[in-house]
């Protein structure tokens, strides 16, 4: 059996990172990780071929090899998707999908032969089975969660690894909390699965033997959602698994309360991770209750911030308008929390209802949805009808972009931040790509952007006080050139 294993494009969004990519010349963020999981879920003696149409093309030569081609994706990629099966069912090569977007909205897949839905663990094995004796079904669900610790190693040697800035692995699934936008639940669960540390050290080491030496993005939703094993197994296997080792750093998703606890936030840094994700949403009291973030609520949300900043971990936020609480008001609040918290990486989306949340369901009663989600959650689109009027919240949406990611108010965050953030203690992997990356960002951004006088001022200001952090400054501009671009192509 020959299996196509195939990965959509992702448009030009704010997560893709493309304008930043090029000056390290990577192709894509990080490799699927859904699609090498299932790889190593397919018998051995099966031929399997990777195509990430993020970093390479999806030719008719390929399609005439295949006997069949395992599709996943994300709902931002749907219409990318969409014109792969087209190609598929043309070249006659039959279609089995998976992931995220076919089990949000399988309904729409008319075309697909196959749909292996939810987590692989446990409906692939259906499917592989029914297949075996010639009665494979249409579609496989389950409403069961799999344990983890069951699930192998990814094939990672099935990708270029040389072409993506990041690696991806995943520690645990599922989230302890409710926040009623986000379908992260929905689809894997309040209870957080986790894998075990010798798992988790075993596909580090895979990673390591295929010369990997760059950053490792740890895709858990909640990475401090269970604390106790956390701190017991874990970090200090991490921590032992770092000794002697120079460079993969190590970033991922948390909660605020991260910031409550002193002693997790060292040894995380210790373990080597220099970034995590927060869901901020909203300085707006009443709308974190709106939407069920009690973990964000009664603190000081800049404070909570700062702590992890002083803790050697960037924090990257995510942010929403258009909630039934907000006021005009809340576009101003959201610029100066920005500004003031020093989060460079600032993701503010309208709020969006997907398929599966209890959001979706509220709205639902009360007559309040209008269309499907776009999947990209920062492309200023909503499927909502807000209580706000929509021309108020579109031109507020776009006056927060407009104005976080204009090169002043971008670089003055860079060293609000630079100021706060203690910087690690991972010995650096010198990678050339990089140091060409900073002569690449001296052209681009400081002799032909817009934004060079702050580009220099940066660069000077930041080898003067904070000499350790300049390759962090670099990467910084060259992130934000990458916002503004994509930012001129959602609301400019
Ligand atoms: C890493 C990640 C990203 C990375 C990209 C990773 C990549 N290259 O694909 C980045 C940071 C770029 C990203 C961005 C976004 N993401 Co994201 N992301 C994740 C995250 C945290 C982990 C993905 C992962 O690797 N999981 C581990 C693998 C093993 O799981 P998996 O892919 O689901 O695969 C399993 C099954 O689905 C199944 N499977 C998968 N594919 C296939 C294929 C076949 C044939 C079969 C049989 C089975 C199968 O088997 C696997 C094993 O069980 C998930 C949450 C999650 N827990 O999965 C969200 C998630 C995928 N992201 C989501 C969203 C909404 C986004 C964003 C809009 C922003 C946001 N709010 O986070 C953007 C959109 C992208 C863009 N460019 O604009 C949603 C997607 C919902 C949907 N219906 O599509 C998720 C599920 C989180 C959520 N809120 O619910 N994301």
């Amino acid at each position: 059996m020959k299996v196509l294993l195939v990965y959509p494009e992702f448009p030009d969004t704010f997560w893709s990172f493309k304008h930043a990519l090029k000056f390290i010349r990577k192709k894509a963020g990080t490799p699927p990780l859904g699609l090498l999981t299932v790889a190593a879920m397919l018998p051995a003696g099966w031929e399997k071929r990777l195509i990430d149409v993020n970093v390479t093309s999806l030719t008719q030569k390929d399609l005439t090899w295949a006997d069949y081609v395992f599709i996943s994706a994300m709902t931002v990629q749907r219409e990318a998707a969409r014109k792969i099966i087209a190609r598929c069912k043309a070249a006659g090569v039959k279609v089995v999908a998976g992931g995220p977007l076919f089990t949000s909205e399988y309904a729409q897949f008319e075309d697909v032969d196959h749909l292996v839905l939810n987590e692989a663990e446990i409906t692939l094995p259906r499917f592989l089975a029914d297949l075996a004796c010639g009665r494979a079904q249409r579609i496989y669900t389950t409403p069961e969660y799999p344990d983890i610790r069951q699930t192998p190693v990814p094939l990672w040697e099935l990708a270029d690894l040389s072409r993506y800035a990041s690696m991806p692995i995943q520690f645990s699934r599922g989230c302890p909390y409710d926040c009623d936008f986000c379908n992260v639940t929905a689809l894997f669960g309040h209870r957080p699965r986790t894998k075990t540390a010798s798992q988790t050290i075993a596909e580090l080491d895979s990673l390591c033997a295929l010369g990997w030496r760059g950053p490792v993005f740890f895709v858990d939703d909640n990475f401090v959602g269970n604390k106790k094993q956390l701190k017991r197994e874990i970090l200090p296997a991490l921590t032992e698994w770092r000794k002697g080792k120079a460079g993969l750093p190590f970033c991922t998703q948390v909660s605020i309360n991260l910031a409550d606890d002193e002693g997790l936030m060292q040894v995380m840094a210790e373990a080597g991770f220099d970034t995590v994700f927060v869901g901020i949403e909203t300085p707006d009291d009443d709308s974190l209750a709106e939407c069920n973030k009690y973990q964000n609520r009664g603190r000081d949300l800049i404070e909570s911030v700062k702590r992890i900043q002083r803790a050697s971990m960037q924090v990257f936020g995510g942010f929403i308008v258009g909630f039934d609480s907000d006021t005009p008001s809340i576009f101003q609040r959201q610029i100066d929390f920005i500004q003031k918290s020093g989060i460079v990486t600032a993701m503010v989306g309208l709020l969006q209802a997907p398929y599966g949340t209890r959001l979706y369901q509220r709205l639902k009663g009360e007559g309040r949805l209008i269309d499907e989600v776009s999947g990209d959650n920062v492309d200023g689109s909503t499927n909502i009808i807000p209580k706000m009027n929509m021309e108020t919240l579109r031109e507020g949406y776009k006056s927060i972009l407009n104005q976080i990611y204009s090169p002043k108010l971008y670089y003055e965050r860079v060293r609000t931040f630079l100021r706060e953030y203690k910087s690690p203690e991972i010995a650096v992997y010198l990678d050339l790509q990089y140091v060409l990356g900073l002569f690449r960002s001296i052209y681009q951004l400081g002799i032909k952007g817009v934004e060079r006088t702050h580009y220099w001022r940066l660069f000077f200001w930041t080898l003067a006080h904070h000499p350790r952090l300049f390759p962090l400054a670099i990467t910084l501009a060259i992130y934000g050139y990458h916002f503004r671009k994509v930012c001129e192509l959602y609301v400019l």
